[in-house]
């Protein structure tokens, strides 16, 4: 198979209508906190358990296209020995995998942050290719306030997210592009649709110059929102006429699918954005979900850590996962919730 060929199936694979991504690639300290606060270790059989489980939920592929694994994870066994990609696999779930090496401080850029990872980036996707990864992640992260980010760290995580995404298809991996402009501060929606439309102008010019195949990649943006500390928070009407307004303006109808991320909303809010945007009629492209926490803090308390809630957990997961569903089709209701 040519590699554009193999970058095709694996957009049609992830792009599936009515299905979206479960982001369970939280690095060591995220992974940590997240235990902490369900009063569980973060060991390597603690990780395993709980993201084997996960993998392993009844009916997960029907509601979810890939999952995006952290490289532990794409090296460990399920309890029977099957490898955890393998699983997924089976189970019609495209494996992926986190490739950055996380944030760091921008220099000289005080309150900015550069993702880094570049470094031996295509030795390393051979490596996780042969594991079963067919696709890849890159998260860039902006804070928000009046000043920032400041125009350096626009282009230098742009620049970052461009050379990631040409070095994955290069190697016949999907990139999943991800400029997270954060939720956190007491910024108004209007300043967040401000940065986002200059931080996704600024990542698609960039992509461009590194000759990256709009067709052959997908991009997990930040919904437009009202900073968490802002005394006026907006209604998911207007989360969707204003994440839609500015992806109109910087998103070419090329990309396939935006596969938001959750970034900090409830799980509830986060179906209910996804479904009021996709109310608003057709788009050019597919728009769905690629959630973290809204898909699995349900799961997870159900869980904490005991083997005999797993049942209960995967319920969790598969309930999110099936609402969501509705909601990348706008067929999402708030009565949903209450049901099984
Ligand atoms: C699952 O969390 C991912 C990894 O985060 P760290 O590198 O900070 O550990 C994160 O990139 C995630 O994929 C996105 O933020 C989407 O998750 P949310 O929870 O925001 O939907």
């Amino acid at each position: 198979m040519s590699t554009s060929s193999e970058l095709q199936a694996t957009v049609e694979a992830l792009a599936r209508k009515g299905m979206g991504i479960l982001a369970a690639d939280e690095s060591g300290p995220t992974i940590a906190k997240r235990f902490k606060a369900i009063g569980v270790e973060s060991t390597e059989e603690n990780r395993r358990a709980y993201r084997s489980l996960l993998l392993a939920t009844p009916g997960l592929g029907q509601y979810i296209s890939g999952v995006i694994l952290y490289e532990e994870t794409l090296g460990q066994k399920a309890d029977d020995g099957e490898a955890l990609p393998a699983l997924a696999a089976r189970l019609g779930i495209v494996p992926g995998i986190k490739v950055d090496a996380g944030k760091i401080p921008l220099a000289l850029c005080p309150g900015d942050e550069i993702t880094q990872g570049l470094d031996g980036l295509a030795q390393r996707l051979e490596g996780y290719k042969q594991r079963g990864a067919r696709f890849a992640k890159w998260r860039a992260v902006y804070n928000v306030s009046d000043r920032l980010p400041s125009r350096a760290a626009v282009e230098a995580n742009a620049e970052a997210l461009a050379r990631y995404a040409a070095i994955c298809q290069e190697a016949g991996v999907v990139p999943i592009v991800e400029p997270e402009v954060l939720i956190d501060g007491d910024h108004s929606q209007a300043r967040c649709a401000e940065v986002t439309e200059g931080v996704l102008r600024e990542v698609f010019n960039a992509l461009q110059r590194h000759h990256v195949a709009l067709e052959h990649m997908l991009l997990k943006p930040s919904m437009v929102v009202s900073g968490k500390a802002h005394a006026l928070q907006a209604t998911p009407a207007e989360v969707a006429t204003e994440t839609l307004r500015v992806l109109r303006r910087t998103v070419p109808a090329a990309v396939p699918s935006i596969n938001f991320l959750s970034g900090g909303q409830s799980p509830e809010e986060a179906s209910a954005n996804l479904d009021a945007m996709n109310r608003l009629g057709p788009q050019p492209w597919v728009l769905s979900f690629s959630y973290g926490r809204a898909l699995q803090d349900p799961a997870m308390q159900a869980w904490r850590g005991h083997a005999a809630q797993g049942d209960h957990c995967q319920a969790a997961l598969r309930k999110r996962a099936r609402l969501n569903g509705a909601a990348s089709q706008g067929a999402y209701t708030a009565a949903m919730e209450s049901e099984a």
